[in-house]
């Protein structure tokens, strides 16, 4: 098989940048580890920002998530049993967020690809990326126990932490930066309605909460745990127990709890790797950089990283210039490292790791009522909230 770019990985990064080239006239493959049901499936992020939202609308799949989004211009802090409203929209000129399942955007995704025609193949084993340093490198995989080969111009490693792609890359020529935090994040969807309108981020001395959503009838809910933790340790009544402990106020609101569709562990880490490009290997999302989820910031900034590879290989095939190729990782480390600090800061503001002793308390909670009542702090949060104009 010959193409123009090869796309290892059909989550978020991978479906997104197949549909900006394919609305270019952009040659692509989509190759992906998993079979279709479970990429559709697999219950991640729920936050999008306003860049992601117009990026997915103005490549036109959008209309789903117009229709079954939940539009927010707030969210809520809450600490020392008491809670405050951040009014995003009003801090930042009128940009939101968009609550609409990770899946859901997947499923829109492959749906549009396959509509029109574009190949995803799923079910790709033992797929290797080779001659990364020369001007027509490629990709091998085992499919239907088949060895298969694409020749391609360029690879997009859009396959996540996990994925082949960075570790393919010959040894010293990244560095990686990461940091692991001492804590882990227990989330449930549960069959209840949200029991407020909008996301709740708690900070509590038994440590952090988060009320979240997916639609009027599914609530998402996590709790900070122990790392290594697992799910035994959290039956589903422990988990209501430690939700209602940490996001109860003094007014009285309650909870409303559900049957608990699904639970899951997920560890907390900051990563970033430089550069974001080996040769004709481009890496984004999850490949390349990793970010705690208290900011809601992961599938955004795949979406970001994405839409500018996405730019500069148009560029490159309409005019053949390759300036905005050789910008790639430079233009997106910007972005990555203002998200990583934004994620940091919120997860360093909002969880108890063990051994913070009072004075850290005592210095989370100055900085939540600093956010909470000086505008300034305020609006630096909402606008890193819903996301920095792309570039
Ligand atoms: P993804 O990991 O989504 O997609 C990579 C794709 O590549 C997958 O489909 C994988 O199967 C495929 N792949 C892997 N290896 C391959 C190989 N060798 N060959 C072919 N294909 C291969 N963010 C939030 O904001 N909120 C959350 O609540 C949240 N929860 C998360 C929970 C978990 C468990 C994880 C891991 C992440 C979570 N995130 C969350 C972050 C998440 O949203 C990621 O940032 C986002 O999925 C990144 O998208 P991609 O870069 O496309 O990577
Ligand atoms: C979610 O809805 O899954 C979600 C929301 C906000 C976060 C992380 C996850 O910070």
């Amino acid at each position: 098989m010959d193409t123009q770019v090869a796309i290892i990985g059909a989550g978020p990064a991978g479906l997104i940048l197949a549909r900006l080239l394919e609305r270019a006239g952009v040659g692509s493959i989509v190759i992906e580890r998993r079979d279709r049901a479970y990429v559709e499936r697999r219950l991640r992020a729920g936050v999008l920002e306003q860049g992601t939202a117009d990026l997915l609308r103005a490549a036109g799949v959008g209309d789903r998530m117009i229709r079954e989004g939940l539009i927010h211009s707030g969210l809520y802090l809450q600490f020392a049993g008491e809670r405050h409203r951040i009014d995003m929209r009003e801090l930042t000129g009128g940009r939101t967020i968009t609550v609409y399942g990770q899946h859901e955007v997947v499923i829109d995704l492959i749906a549009a690809r396959l509509a029109a025609g574009e190949e995803i193949v799923f079910e790709a084993d033992d797929v290797r990326v080779l001659d990364l340093d020369g001007d027509r490198p490629s990709v091998r995989f085992r499919h239907d126990d088949e060895e298969c080969v694409v020749h391609c111009d360029y690879i997009a490693g859009c396959d996540g932490f996990h994925g082949i792609c960075r570790p393919s890359i010959p040894d010293g020529a990244l560095k990686t930066f990461e940091r692991t935090y001492p804590f882990a994040w227990l989330g449930i969807l549960a069959e209840a309605p949200p029991s407020l309108d909008e996301l709740i981020y708690a900070h509590h001395e038994r440590g952090f909460a988060l009320h979240s959503m997916r639609s009027p009838e599914l609530t998402r809910l996590y709790v900070q745990c122990a790392p290594d933790d697992t799910l035994d340790a959290w039956p589903d009544d422990r988990v209501w127990e430690e939700l209602h402990r940490r996001l109860e106020t003094r007014d009285g609101w309650t909870l409303r709890e559900g049957p608990v569709r699904e639970k899951g562990i997920t560890a907390m880490r900051s990563v970033v790797v430089e550069p974001m490009q080996y040769g004709r290997l481009f890496l984004a999302g999850d490949a390349a950089h990793v970010v705690p989820p208290t900011g809601a910031k992961g599938l955004n900034l795949a979406a970001a990283d994405v839409k500018v590879l996405a730019a500069a290989l148009v560029e490159r095939y309409r005019s053949g210039r390759d300036e905005l190729l050789a910008q790639y990782s430079a233009t997106c480390l910007r972005r990555v490292w203002r998200v990583e600090h934004f994620s940091w800061w919120m997860t360093t503001m909002l969880h108890r790791a063990p051994g913070d002793d009072e004075f850290v308390q005592r210095l989370q909670l100055a900085q939540l009522r600093y956010v909470c009542t000086s505008r300034a702090a305020a609006t630096s949060l909402a606008e890193n909230y819903v996301g920095l104009e792309h570039v």
